[in-house]
């Protein structure tokens, strides 16, 4: 028996078996997870190797489609996938480029392999993570196919199937994930579309089409190109937002094989809006791309200034946060050996690429404020704005820190608790006055500490620090939280583990919601993402039948607990709806909202907050038109909303 199988297997397809077996044993250390990520994951391997073969110059478009039976179809009209004898394992190339893990980094001839980034392990664990595979290539006035079952077993070798003109060249390969392997099978159409029109952006001119096939109408799917690259990206980004110079600044420099290019374009906003990306992969940690421009930036801006007398010689200099205000930026880098460092390998770390570029950024934007000095007059004056805007922010921030808890004017305000412990002590932030006095009677006076809200609080998406600073609600609740904002924040001094925002179950309480989110969203983030934000849920109704009084959250559970009642009871039911906080005496808004045991509380999360954020850059941004479509579309609410 030995014998035998030595003889009708090789030894190269014995190791191909278990490179392939490797990968189904262990996928996560190939795409990083099973689940919808790594369904999805499969796609852009396959799309690598088209996006790869773009960059060499020999592809125009490329096309996906999701397929009826949730397959992935890519087809690319470069110049085929090989389909000569590999020498050293005696296959087509197309095969063993399917076949033998990493074999795609090694058959290439240089080009910007986009393969350097964490799972850029290519085609062969696409194969053996799927159900099956059907590569076709279209070559020299030939057509050959391929397929794969199970895992990348070869069910035929290369076969010639037909033939086409000459000038028909191109990959198209589909493949169906392995349901074994993945939790889901369904592919979802947004998620891919946003990642191909990143591609679209990233690759000037490249055609990139999406289509769905698996309703039954004729799609024509969604086809991105973009002749103008990052700049049609910032420019993509800054939609809604309001321009301080027409242009984009769009800048681009090579050096020996590396290709450096960056876009940018200055908001009135006063976020930073900063992507870079290598090969196509966004570096969420920067790196030396990142670093070389920001640098450029602030060194060239500041010199500008100085020489045209904005900036006088006894003034402090620009910071890097002071010229980023309101800055939309997409940094791109193509190189052919790129060197990933940090935990996530989200950093770019070849020290060559700051020195191009710091000198392709800071010889074409000097240029730039040259030859446009009214633009160059608004992008020093945001700087300045923002310097001077930050300078306050400092002296704000020094008398909060200053103004601490023995200051007669916050203690007004804040009833706090006796307790010292932050473990179990609480904060409920509580709208208007009227409320703020019930739960002060009502609250349990040694964990429970009460700060009502007077006026509506400020806005932070549209005001600048120093403005928010400002604030007087704001200021007592930062005072009052401990954790001091910006820099200084430091989550191991919150004086209350559970935040508990208590509002009305109206419009105007979901106004005062939004904005506290955002408050918190945009200044004590970890406070957030730490679990420590709640909202309490006053009740809507009060059922009253003989001794027995029932609060209800809602409607629903209004329903669910008549039905549970008898109908002798019923008929004596006395149905009352609770008008608001304020209407509660100490005794009832102790029952139903703040009492420990009795209580519901609701945890606010990161994605609330987001929310919170998305819908105040509809109403409060700059662009009307999603603000008159979302009025619209919510006019039953927001009828009272004043804004
Ligand atoms: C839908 C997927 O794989 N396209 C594709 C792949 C290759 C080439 C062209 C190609 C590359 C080279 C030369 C080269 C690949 N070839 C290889 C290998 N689309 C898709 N289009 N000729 C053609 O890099 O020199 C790996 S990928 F290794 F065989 F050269």
């Amino acid at each position: 028996m030995d014998e035998k199988v030595e003889t009708t297997y090789d030894s190269s397809a014995i190791q191909v078996l278990e490179g392939l077996e490797a990968v189904r044993k262990r996928p996560g250390m190939y795409i990083g997870t099973t689940d919808v990520k790594g369904l999805h994951h499969l796609v852009w391997e396959i799309v690598d190797n088209s996006i790869d073969e773009a960059l060499a110059g020999f592809c125009k478009n490329i096309e996906i489609v999701i397929n009826k039976d949730n397959s992935i179809t890519v087809k690319d009209d470069g110049r085929g996938i090989p389909v000569d004898i590999h020498p050293k394992t005696k296959k087509s190339t197309v095969e063993t480029v399917y076949t033998v893990l990493h074999a795609g980094g090694k058959f290439g001839g240089g080009g910007y392999k986009v393969s350097g980034g964490l799972h850029g392990v290519g085609a062969s664990v696409v194969n053996a993570l799927s159900k099956w595979v059907e590569v076709k290539v279209y070559k020299g006035g030939k057509i050959y196919s391929i397929r794969f079952e199970n895992g990348g077993h070869t069910v035929d070798s290369l076969t010639e199937i037909g033939t086409c003109s000459e000038d028909r060249t191109g990959t198209t390969v589909t493949f169906k994930p392995d349901p074994e392997i993945f939790d889901t099978d369904i592919y979802d159409y947004d998620t891919l579309l946003v990642r191909v029109r990143e591609l679209a952006f990233l690759n000037k001119g490249l055609r990139l089409t999406l289509r769905d096939d698996r309703d039954d109408e004729d799609t024509t799917g969604d086809t991105f190109v973009y002749e103008g690259g990052i700049s049609e990206y910032v420019k993509f980004i800054n939609k809604g937002k309001t321009p301080i110079h027409e242009k984009i600044i769009h800048l681009d420099g090579e050096e020996n094989g590396v290709m450096f290019e960056v876009a940018m374009q200055y908001t009135t906003g006063y976020n930073e809006n900063i992507y870079s990306f290598v090969n196509n992969i966004n570096t969420h940690d920067g790196g030396t791309h990142e670093d070389g421009v920001k640098r450029a930036l602030t060194r060239v801006i500041n010199s500008y200034a100085r020489k045209n007398g904005i900036l006088k010689e006894k003034d402090d200099s620009l910071t890097g946060d002071d010229v980023k205000e309101g800055l939309t930026m997409i940094v791109s880098c193509k190189h052919p050996n790129p060197q990933f460092e940090g935990q996530t390998k989200g950093r770019l770390g070849n020290s060559e690429v700051r020195k191009l570029a710091d000198d392709v950024f800071s010889n074409g934007f000097k240029t730039f404020l040259l030859e446009n000095p009214d633009e160059a007059k608004q992008i020093v004056e945001k700087a300045m704005l923002a310097c001077r805007a930050r300078n306050a922010a400092k002296k704000a921030r020094e008398i909060t820190r200053k103004s601490d808890l023995a200051t007669t004017n916050f203690y007004g305000k804040l009833s706090d608790c006796k307790s010292k412990d932050p473990k179990i002590s609480e904060i409920f932030i509580v709208e208007g006055d009227s409320a703020g006095g019930s739960a002060k009677e009502g609250r349990d006076s040694m964990t429970q500490a009460i700060l009502p809200l007077r006026g509506k609080i400020l806005n932070v998406e549209k005001a600048r620090l120093d403005r928010a600073l400002s604030n007087e609600e704001i200021r007592t609740i930062i005072t009052a939280f401990g954790t001091g904002i910006g820099q200084e924040f430091d989550l191991s001094k919150l004086r209350y583990h559970k935040i508990i925002i208590m509002t009305d179950a109206d419009v105007d309480g979901a106004h005062i919601r939004v904005l506290l989110l955002t408050l918190f969203y945009r200044f004590f983030r970890p406070i957030v993402e730490e679990g420590h934000i709640y909202a309490a849920q006053p009740p809507l109704f009060r059922i009253t039948h003989g001794k027995t009084r029932k609060y209800v959250l809602d409607e629903v559970e209004k329903e669910k607990y008549l039905n549970s009642l008898s109908e002798s009871v019923r008929n004596r039911v006395e149905i009352a709806r609770m008008k608001g906080l304020g209407e509660m005496d100490a005794e009832e808004l102790n029952e139903t909202t703040m009492d420990i045991e009795k209580r519901t509380l609701r945890k606010i999360t990161l994605d609330d907050c987001i929310a919170a954020d998305e819908i105040f850059e509809k109403l409060m941004g700059d662009d009307v038109e999603p603000r008159r479509k979302f009025i619209e579309e919510n006019a039953v609410y927001v009828q009272n909303l004043d804004i």
